[in-house]
């Protein structure tokens, strides 16, 4: 269950974390090497103990994995405002993340590779790029999957350097879990494990009253909604935001925290 998971890293962070500051100037509460996992045969994660937006969730992912655009305006298009922070005078993100996808053509290679040659050993997509990084608004914290395929399933291991585990990790749960989905769907297999690791889990200081007040609903977390995405699309290019739904997503109020820049 994802709120036990991640409930229990949060309490744990609160509890014995390392106090340290960081590049934003808001000092955070951070453990290394967090680990969560899931089966997505059994469960979609995503958290019930406050409301997380998972349509703007699934609209940022495919703006990174599949229309592979920088370009802020084309989120802001679809009401989605996370982004605009770390807008450029080019009103691109720079070299970063959907750049990075397109630049090696990884989402095609990725898919050609599970399709034809599932016991590859080299199957990722990896945005991390050294040459780039100075040319990047915010260095890719999701910067690496690396993929298997297991007796017909598609298992999805996300390395992130970095988490926000109230903001960005709740979405960036969900988002790898939707593109798990996804993938294999278009090639023929089922979803499997998901197991998301965070080199560096924090909470800045200005979050803790909100996290506090989630971890208050800790014991009453609801069943996992369940996942639908639409069987007709069979190119992971056609999938639009309203091809993935979540059936009886039943949640606590939203919690309103801020992001550090
Ligand atoms: N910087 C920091 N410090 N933390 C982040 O999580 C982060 N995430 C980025 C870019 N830079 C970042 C991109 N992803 C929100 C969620 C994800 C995200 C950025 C922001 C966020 O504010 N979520 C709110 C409201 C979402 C909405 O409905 O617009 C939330 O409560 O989940
Ligand atoms: P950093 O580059 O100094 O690590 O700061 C990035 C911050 O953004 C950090 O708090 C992690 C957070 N973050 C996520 O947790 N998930 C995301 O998808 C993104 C873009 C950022």
């Amino acid at each position: 269950n994802y709120d036990k998971q991640y409930l229990t890293i949060v309490e744990n962070i609160l509890k014995n974390g390392y106090y340290a500051n960081n590049r934003t100037g808001m000092p955070t509460y951070k453990l290394p090497h967090q680990i969560m996992q899931f089966n997505l045969e059994k469960e979609f994660p995503i958290l019930t103990t406050k409301k997380v937006a998972f349509k703007t969730a699934v609209k940022e992912m495919l703006w990174i994995y599949q229309k592979q655009s920088n370009v802020v305006e084309d989120l802001r298009k679809e009401n989605v405002k996370i982004w605009n922070e770390w807008e450029g005078e080019d009103g691109t993100i720079g070299k970063a993340y959907g750049y990075q996808i397109k630049k090696f053509h990884q989402i095609d290679n990725l898919i050609e590779a599970l399709k034809n040659n599932p016991q590859d050993r080299r199957m990722m997509l990896n945005l991390w790029n050294w040459a780039d990084l100075p040319e990047m608004n915010l260095a890719p914290c999701c910067f690496l999957t690396m993929w298997d395929v297991t007796d017909g399933h598609l298992n999805c291991m996300l390395i992130q350097r970095s988490g926000d585990m109230p903001l960005g990790v709740p979405f960036n749960t969900a988002q790898f879990a939707v593109l798990t989905h996804m993938l294999a769907q278009v090639t023929g297999l089922k979803p499997g494990l998901f197991t998301h690791v965070i080199n560096n889990a924090h909470v800045y200081e200005n979050q803790i009253e909100g996290m506090k007040l989630q971890l208050s609903r800790k014991n009453d977390d609801y069943e996992a909604p369940k996942f639908w995405i639409n069987p007709e699309i069979k190119d992971f290019y056609d999938f639009t935001p309203d091809d993935v739904k979540l059936i009886d997503y039943k949640h606590h109020e939203a919690i309103k925290m801020e992001v550090s820049v």
